[in-house]
């Protein structure tokens, strides 16, 4: 078939190949893809016409051909040639310091030049080139044999089947962590659940299952991923590395088309390494993969050859990691919380527990729907989640572990705190108090709320002596707040002359308050700090926002149907003026901020990423800044992004910045914007 039409496929097919594969390097490798998913998708289509057309250019390389086997019976062993050594671990700074005593004594020298690496929490994996192609995937297993999961890792794109550069060493052994982007393990646990099959607990447990497939076919439609962090060039029977350190064989890595963590860096010194651990710990929340932590390695391989290593880890190379995001414990009991607005919360008392860096004794459980849908029960043996600064979450009961038959939790009758009725609105999620005012839990929190730093900002009045204020029946309402003096403060728990002198001058300093804040302070159900600036925006008055029609309230931006009536309904509530006019009465006085509307704000339409460290302001107050100014403040930089607000020691944002062409500012010039813009 050597006609003119076949001479055209061929060249065609070649082109797609090319062009299919440098699409797969720019999308994985250089994170960031030149051509939407729909072309890519045509363009593999396109691909697989011809070659069905014209079966003798078939090729195994081909991206066509990634699901190319069929279902095994189990996966053969492989031995490794080079073991595959495990990591040292550190959990606590000492540790690592010791580390770093013991290679700079062994080196002797004075200090000493690391890469630092975020630690995938996925597989570790072994593939083998030979002449440029993919021959051989193999996972860890005990190090020195592993299995051979050559036709399920063939399907992850990320993984290339032929290396970029001809000149490769050859053969070439890259090493390197197989792992699931959380959100494609988010999605494929929503698909399994659809088809009432079970889910996985976390992306480590389901990219190890999906490996571990004996059809190809399913790994193929599993979102897997792929980061190299070693490479093994093979001479002579010996081994040795792709150039002289760690980071330069990331480069040559990402070069021969593999995808590498762009968070490693190279940092001089332990106090460096420390640093590291901190802005990557900072990064973990926003990343789309689970890190448990960060590895050293001693960058320059003629010292890691010095060092050597013992028994199965390098001395070169140390696991920091991070404290663990997830423990056990056991649930003692639950009890109930009344919010500001009667809302009641269901709370789980645990047996106090270590995680994510801090003991934990309390968790939240949101409603009874979602006590119910986890099935967590009284006594029960739990899984407690802290990620970040988020709030402890209980993440589900170990059913295994349950001694007994332990009953299923009801919601009480009556609210803890007042003794009132609990209403639960049908096709609602929440129960209520419905004692309102009279409920103490309710007067604390909103009490609380009215003080809070973003209403009106009163310093030192917190949870402990607003609970006294109220239980002493000193406080009934924010309008009494207003009325204590020193003295009365003094006589509170927790208070002496010092702190109730600055408590009364708090409150003095807290009375002028723009209109927005107060809005906002008064607690009205579901009036967030945006809609009581939309208020405030639109109506520029009080009395005039409290006389206003739900059908005037539903005409504002950011203002629905449910916060009109809401707001309606607390002004309707003469308890609620009474308060108000009290308020005014005791010298609170409003004002109306010069608020741009959005579309006239300088900064409106801009996008910005802060990262490093910022010498005169902290990275929340220049993002509060910005966003005054109407800009958003991003965590991830993409071609949208307007600049990157770069402090020092900035990391992988940063280079991302500089890969996609983003402008780049420090500190300097972001004051510069200030001024320009703050005016
Ligand atoms: O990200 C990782 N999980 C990771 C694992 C990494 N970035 N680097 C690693 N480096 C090594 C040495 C130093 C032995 C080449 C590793 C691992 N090992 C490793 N993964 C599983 C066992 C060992």
């Amino acid at each position: 078939m050597n006609d003119a039409n076949s001479d055209e496929a061929e060249k065609r097919v070649h082109e797609l190949r090319e062009e299919i594969a440098g699409h797969n390097y720019r999308y994985y490798v250089l994170a960031d893809p030149r051509v939407p998913d729909a072309e890519y998708d045509r363009l593999m289509r396109e691909l697989e016409a011809l070659e069905e057309a014209y079966p003798e250019l078939v090729d195994p390389d081909s991206p066509t051909q990634r699901v190319g086997a069929r279902a095994a019976e189990g996966f053969a062993t492989v031995e490794h040639e080079v073991p595959m050594l495990s990591l040292g671990n550190a959990f606590e700074t000492e540790e690592v310091e010791a580390f770093d005593r013991r290679v700079r004594d062994t080196l002797d020298i004075d200090r000493v030049v690391y890469t630092g690496e975020p630690k995938l929490d996925g597989l570790a994996i072994s593939l083998r080139y030979e002449r440029g192609r993919l021959v051989r995937a193999a996972t860890r297993g005990d190090g020195r044999t592993g299995e051979d999961v050559t036709a399920n890792v063939r399907t992850i794109r990320a993984v290339p089947l032929k290396l970029r550069s001809p000149d490769a060493p050859d053969p070439l052994e890259v090493r390197g962590e197989i792992y699931m982007t959380r959100s494609g393990f988010t999605e494929l646990n929503r698909g399994l659940e659809a088809e009432d099959q079970k889910t996985f607990v976390n992306p480590r447990n389901a990219a190890a299952g999906s490996l571990r497939q004996l059809d190809p076919k399913v790994t193929a439609r599993r979102p897997l991923r792929f980061f190299a962090y070693s490479a093994i060039v093979y001479r002579q029977g010996s081994d040795a590395g792709l150039g002289d350190s760690q980071l330069e064989s990331l480069d040559r890595l990402a070069a021969l088309g593999f995808p590498v963590s762009s968070m490693a860096t190279r940092r001089a010194g332990v106090e460096a390494l420390l640093k590291f651990y901190r802005e990557v710990q900072e990064e973990r929340a926003e990343l789309d993969f689970d890190i448990d932590g960060v590895v050293y390695k001693v960058d320059d391989f003629d010292q890691q050859r010095e060092l050597g290593y013992v028994s199965r880890s390098p001395r070169w190379a140390l696991a920091h990691k991070f404290p663990a995001e997830e423990e056990m414990t056991r649930l003692e009991r639950i009890e109930v919380q009344v919010g500001r607005t009667g809302k009641l919360t269901p709370v789980a008392r645990l047996d106090p527990v270590f995680v994510g860096g801090v003991t934990v004794t309390n968790a939240t459980l949101h409603n009874l729907d979602e006590i119910r849908r986890k099935d967590v029960r009284e006594g029960d043996w739990v899984i407690v989640r802290r990620a970040g600064d988020v709030i402890p979450e209980v993440v589900r009961p170990i059913v295994e572990k349950r001694e007994k038959m332990l009953p299923e939790w009801e919601l009480p009758e009556r609210c803890p705190e007042c003794g009132s009725h609990v209403e639960q609105v049908e096709g609602q999620a929440d129960a209520r108090c419905s004692g309102g005012l009279v409920c103490p839990a309710q007067r604390k929190r909103a009490l609380e709320h009215f003080a809070s730093r973003n209403a009106m900002d009163i310093d030192g009045l917190g949870t402990k002596i607003i609970d006294q204020l109220v239980e002493n029946e000193l406080v009934d309402d924010p309008a009494d707040l207003y009325r204590l003096d020193a003295e009365t403060l003094a006589g509170l728990e927790r208070m002496g002359e010092k702190s109730a002198a600055n408590l009364v001058h708090a409150l003095e300093a807290s009375r002028k308050v723009p209109l927005s804040r107060m809005l906002f302070a008064l607690g009205i159900r579901e009036v967030g700090e945006v809609s009581a600036a939309a208020l405030a925006r639109h109506f520029r008055d009080l009395d005039a926002l409290m006389e206003a029609d739900v059908e005037t309230l539903e005409s504002i931006r950011d203002v629905g149907p449910v916060v009109a009536r809401h707001i309606r309904e607390f002004f309707d509530e003469p308890r609620n003026r009474r308060v108000i006019e009290r308020l005014l009465e005791s010298g609170v006085e409003w004002y109306v901020e010069q608020v741009a509307e959005p579309e006239q704000q300088p900064l409106a339409g801009c996008t910005y990423v802060l990262t490093g460290s910022l010498e005169g302001l902290t990275r929340p107050q220049a993002k509060q800044r910005l966003e005054a100014l109407g800009a958003r403040v991003t965590g991830s930089v993409s071609k949208n992004t307007t600049a990157v607000i770069a402090g020092e020691e900035a990391g992988s944002k940063l280079e991302k910045a500089r890969e996609l062409g983003v402008e780049v500012l420090d500190e300097a010039a972001l004051q510069k914007l200030f001024s320009a813009k703050e005016g």
